[in-house]
C-alpha cells in the first residue's frame, strides 16, 4: 500500500524491471518517455488491488452508484495527480532523483488527456476527483476520442489547429475491457410485433451497427484507497461473421459499418457553448449513451436477480448538459423493449433515475435536432420521444386548459425540431444550474414555464474545482506554505484554508506570500520565454485572461483596453503606470471566424506594443499558445489579476475564476456567474467589480439593445481605438483585416444587433476598474493582504463541497470505505 509506506528501493527496482521488460533497456539507457511509461506501469500495478477492492466494496454494500454521463472529460495529465492522490508524490520524486531523474521532466512526457473543450469538460474531471476523494461510488461515462481537443499553434498571429494524437504513445493507465462490449444500432426501420400476451415488441431492422468497447481509467481518491472508474467507449466494426444471416456476404454493408466504427469516435467537436447540428455528433451521443445505460442496467440486474423495478434506488444518471439526453428515451427503450415493462412503470423508473445539469443560457448553445435527422438515425428512440411529448402536451393542457400558447412554448417537438433541454427536464427528477445567479435566471427567464409547472425539480449547485490539482499539484510552493500555516486539512476540507485569514494582517506572512508569488511568476516567465520567445518582467503585474475564446467572454474588450493604454503611453511616454503584462490564452472553435480574428488582433497588438521602444516595458502582451490544463496549472499560480469580464448574465458560472482565487489572484470582473459568490465570500473590497448587472443587460436585451454609436460619438478614447481597427495601425497598414470586429461593435455585421455583448457600453467602467488595479498594486502591503484573503476565502469553491451538495440533494449516495490490510 503506497500511501502508508512508500518503499523507495522497491519502487526503483520495479521501474528498472519495467524499463527492462518493456524496452530491453537499463534506466540509464532509457529515454525520458520510456522512463515515464515504466513509472506509470509501476503505479498501475500498485493500484490494481485497491481498484478491485473498491469495486468489491460497492458489491458488498450494494452501493448506489452515480453515472456521470458526459461527452467531455478534460482530465489533463494523470501521472502527477495520481501520485499526489496516492500519497506517493514526494517519495517518487525522491526515488527518481536518486536515479538522477527529475520527476517534473518525467511528468512533461505525458500528453494532456484533452477529451473536452473547456469549463464543462474540466468540471466533469474535477467532479470525478472529488467523488473518489469523498469515497462515493461513481463512474464517469464518456467517449474515447481518437483525437481530443486540437493542439493550437500560432503562425503569423493566426490560430492553426493541429490534430491531437494523444494516444500515439499508448495510454499506460487505461485498461481495455472487451468482456463488456455492446452493440449499438443506428438507422433502419422499426417493426412492431405482437407477443402472445397481446403486448408489442419493437424490432429495429436493416440498421447499421457498431461495437462499443470500454476502456477503464482509474480515478484515485486522495488518501483513502478508493479508486473509481472513468469508462470511455471506443468503437469497433461488427465482425462480418457476426452479421445477421441476411446481411452476411453484403460487402457494401460491411464496408459501411467499418466506416461508421472508424468515424464515430474519431474526434471531439471543438465547439464550446455553440450547437452545430451535425449528424455525426448525434451518433456520438447515442453511441456512448446506449452502451453506458445498458452497462449500468446489466450491472444492476446481475446484483438484483434480474429485476429492474427498483433501478432508481441504486442508479442515478447525471446528464452533463443536454448532450447525453438520449439517455432518457434509451432507458425507456431498454426497460420496455428489452425488460418487457409497460410505459407507466418504465416512465416512473426513468424519471426517478435521470437528472440534468444546465450549463448555459446562450441561445446558440441550445441543442435542437431536426426531427428528420433524429428520426432517421434513431427510429425507435424517436418513437419514444414522440410518445413522451404526446403525454407531456396532454399534461400541459390539463394543467393550463385552453392555453395553446403554453403548449407551443413547452413542447419537446416543435417546429420540426427536438428540443433536447425540454426532453431533459421532462425526463428528469432534478434540474440544476451551476451558480446561484445562473439558476435564478433559469427559473425566472429561460425556463420560467417549466419552473412554474415543476418547481420541485429545480435546484442550484454552484460549481467548484479540485484543490488537489489546482493548488497541491499546480502550486507546490503556496501549498507547502498553506500547510505550514494551517496544517494539511485543507487538502480534503478546503474550508480549513480560512485559517489563513488572520495571517493577512501579518507583515512577515505578506512578505512570504509575495516571495512565493514572485517565484511562480519567474516559473511562468521561463515558460513564456521557452514557448514564445518573449521576455517578461516578473515584477510587472501579471494580468491574465485564460479561457475559451467567445464573444460573450469579451477578450475583445480586454485587448481594446490594451490598445487604449498604448495610446495613452504614446500621447505621454512619461505616463506613470505600474508595469503590466497582459497574458492571454484561448482556443477558438475551428469554424468561429470572429473568435479567430480576435486571436489575430491580440497577436497583432502584441507585435506593435512589444516592439515599440517608447512603451519602454510599461506594458507587454503575451498570447500563450495551446492553453490547456497542464500549462493552466502554471499560469494560475503566477497570476495577480484574474480577468472574469463576461457580459453579465452570459457566463453560467465560470470555474477559472475559482482557480485564480485559490492561487491568490484578485478578480477583475463583472457581477456574473460565480463571480457574484466569489465577491460575496471575499468581500467587494478585495476585488475589482465593474459593468452592467445581469438585470440591466437583460433589460436592454428585452428593449431592443442599445446604441453603441452613442458611445463612439461621445467617448474620444473609445473612438480612437475603434478607428485603429480600420486604419491599419495594428495590421501593417491593412485597413480591411479587422473591419469585421469594428463592424460587429458598431453596425451589426452579418445581421443581429451591434455590440450585443455590451463591450462599448462597459468599456469606461472597465477602464476605471483597471485604473483601480493600478493604484491598488502600488500599495504592496494592501495587495498581499487582499491576495491572501482571496486564498483564505476560497473554501466554498472546492468541488468537494459541490459534490457533497449533489449527494445530499440529488444522488443520495453512501460513502464506501476500502481497507487494505497488508497481506
Ligand atoms: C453542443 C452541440 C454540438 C457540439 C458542441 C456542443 C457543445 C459543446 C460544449 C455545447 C457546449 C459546450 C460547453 C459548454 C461549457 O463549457 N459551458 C460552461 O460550463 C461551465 C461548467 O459548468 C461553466 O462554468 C461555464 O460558465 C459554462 O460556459
Amino acid at each position: 500500500m503506497m500511501n502508508q509506506a512508500f518503499d523507495k528501493e522497491e519502487f526503483k527496482k520495479q521501474v528498472a524491471s519495467k524499463v527492462k521488460s518493456l524496452y530491453r533497456k537499463t534506466i540509464d539507457e532509457a529515454s525520458m518517455q520510456q522512463v515515464f511509461q515504466a513509472v506509470c506501469y509501476t503505479i498501475k500495478d500498485q493500484i490494481v488491488d485497491e481498484w478491485m477492492a473498491t469495486h468489491e466494496a460497492f458489491r458488498e454494500n450494494d452501493s448506489k452508484i452515480v453515472y456521470y454521463l458526459s461527452m467531455e472529460f478534460l482530465m489533463g495529465r494523470a501521472l502527477g495527480n495520481n501520485l499526489i492522490n496516492m500519497g506517493a508524490y514526494g517519495g517518487v520524486k525522491e526515488a527518481l532523483s536518486e536515479l538522477g531523474i527529475d520527476l517534473n521532466v518525467v511528468e512533461d512526457q505525458e500528453r494532456d488527456y484533452a477529451l473536452g473543450n473547456g469549463g464543462l469538460g474540466r468540471l466533469a474531471a474535477c467532479f470525478l476527483d472529488s467523488l473518489a476523494t469523498l469515497g462515493y461510488p461513481a463512474y464517469g461515462c464518456g467517449i474515447r476520442y481518437k483525437y481530443g481537443m486540437f493542439k493550437q499553434e500560432i503562425r503569423d498571429g493566426y490560430q492553426i489547429e493541429v490534430p491531437d494524437d494523444w494516444l500515439k504513445n499508448g495510454n499506460p493507465f487505461e485498461m481495455r475491457r472487451d468482456e463488456y462490449t455492446y452493440e449499438v444500432k443506428f438507422g433502419g426501420t422499426v417493426r412492431a410485433e405482437q407477443k402472445p400476451d397481446g403486448n408489442y415488441t419493437y424490432i429495429q431492422e436493416n440498421c447499421q451497427s457498431v461495437l462499443a468497447v470500454p476502456y477503464d481509467l482509474p480515478i484515485i481518491g486522495y488518501g483513502n484507497n478508493v479508486i473509481n472508474t472513468l469508462r470511455i467507449w471506443d468503437a469497433e466494426p461488427v465482425n462480418t461473421f457476426c452479421l445477421e444471416s441476411f446481411d452476411r456476404g453484403d460487402y457494401q454493408k460491411a464496408v459501411e459499418q467499418e466506416n461508421l466504427a472508424k468515424t464515430i469516435v474519431e474526434v471531439l467537436y471543438p465547439n464550446d457553448n455553440h450547437y452545430a447540428g451535425k449528424e455525426l455528433r448525434l451518433k456520438q451521443q447515442y453511441f456512448f449513451i446506449s452502451a453506458s445505460v445498458r452497462a449500468a442496467v446489466d450491472r444492476y440486474k446481475n446484483l438484483h436477480g434480474g429485476d429492474v423495478h427498483h433501478l432508481y434506488e441504486k442508479v442515478c444518471f447525471q446528464m452533463n448538459d443536454t448532450h447525453p439526453t438520449v439517455a432518457v428515451p434509451e432507458l425507456m427503450r431498454v426497460l420496455m423493449d428489452e425488460e418487457g415493462l409497460g410505459w407507466d412503470e418504465a416512465w416512473d423508473i426513468t424519471t426517478k433515475t435521470c437528472a440534468y445539469t444546465n450549463h448555459t443560457i446562450m441561445a446558440e448553445a441550445l441543442e435542437k435536432w431536426p426531427i428528420d435527422l433524429f428520426s432517421r438515425l434513431l427510429p425507435r428512440i424517436y418513437q419514444i420521444v414522440e410518445e413522451i411529448n404526446r403525454r407531456f402536451m396532454a399534461e400541459i393542457r390539463s394543467r393550463y386548459p385552453g392555453n395553446e400558447e403554453k403548449v407551443e412554448k413547452m413542447a419537446i417537438l416543435y417546429n420540426g425540431q427536438v428540443r433536447m433541454a425540454y426532453l431533459a427536464i421532462v425526463g428528469s427528477f432534478s434540474v440544476n444550474g451551476v451558480a446561484r445567479l445562473h439558476t435564478e435566471i433559469l427559473e425566472k427567464q429561460e425556463l420560467k414555464d417549466f419552473y412554474e409547472m415543476m418547481p420541485q425539480k429545480f435546484n442550484n449547485k454552484t460549481n467548484g474545482i479540485t484543490q488537489r490539482r489546482f493548488l497541491l499539484h499546480g502550486n507546490p510552493l503556496l501549498a507547502d506554505w498553506v500547510t505550514e500555516k494551517v496544517g494539511d486539512g485543507w487538502i480534503t476540507d478546503l474550508r480549513k484554508i480560512s485559517g489563513l485569514i488572520p495571517l493577512a494582517d501579518d507583515p512577515a506572512c505578506r512578505e512570504q506570500f509575495r516571495q512565493i508569488k514572485r517565484q511562480n511568476k519567474v516559473r511562468l516567465a521561463k515558460y513564456i520565454k521557452e514557448h514564445n520567445g518573449i521576455d517578461v518582467n516578473p515584477d510587472s503585474i501579471f494580468d491574465v485572461q485564460v479561457k475559451r475564446l467567445h464573444e460573450y467572454k469579451r477578450q475583445l474588450m480586454n485587448i481594446m483596453h490594451v490598445m487604449y493604454l498604448y495610446n495613452k503611453i504614446k500621447e505621454n511616454p512619461q505616463l506613470d503606470i505600474v508595469p503590466r503584462t497582459f497574458i492571454f490564452g484561448a482556443k477558438a472553435a475551428a469554424g468561429y471566424h470572429r473568435a479567430k480574428l480576435t486571436i489575430k488582433l491580440i497577436n497583432s497588438v502584441a507585435d506593435v506594443v512589444n516592439n515599440d521602444p517608447q512603451v519602454n516595458g510599461k506594458i507587454k502582451v503575451v498570447f500563450i499558445e495551446d492553453y490547456r490544463v497542464s500549462n493552466a496549472e502554471i499560469i494560475f499560480a503566477a497570476s495577480d489579476v484574474s480577468e472574469q469580464i463576461s457580459t453579465a448574465s452570459k457566463e453560467a458560472s465560470g470555474t477559472g475564476n475559482m482557480k485564480f482565487m485559490l492561487n491568490g489572484a484578485l478578480t477583475l470582473g463583472t457581477m456574473d456567474g460565480a463571480n457574484v459568490e466569489i465577491v460575496e465570500e471575499v468581500g467587494a473590497e478585495n476585488a475589482f467589480i465593474f459593468g452592467l448587472s445581469a438585470e440591466e443587460v437583460i433589460r436592454y436585451e428585452n428593449n431592443g439593445g442599445y446604441y453603441p454609436m452613442e458611445v463612439y460619438n461621445s467617448d474620444p478614447d473609445v473612438r480612437k481605438v475603434l478607428n485603429q481597427m480600420i486604419d491599419g495601425t495594428f495590421s501593417g497598414g491593412d485597413k480591411e483585416l479587422f473591419r469585421e470586429l469594428y463592424e460587429s461593435l458598431l453596425n451589426s455585421w452579418g445581421g443581429g444587433r451591434p455590440d450585443c455583448y455590451f463591450i462599448l457600453k462597459d468599456f469606461r467602467s472597465y477602464a476605471d476598474a483597471q485604473k483601480r488595479v493600478d493604484a491598488a498594486y502600488r500599495d504592496q502591503e494592501w495587495w498581499a493582504k487582499a491576495a491572501i484573503l482571496n486564498v483564505a476565502h476560497s473554501g466554498k469553491f472546492s468541488s468537494d463541497r459541490t459534490i457533497q451538495e449533489y449527494v445530499d440533494d440529488i444522488w443520495h449516495l453512501e460513502k464506501v470505505t476500502v481497507n487494505m490490510d497488508e497481506e
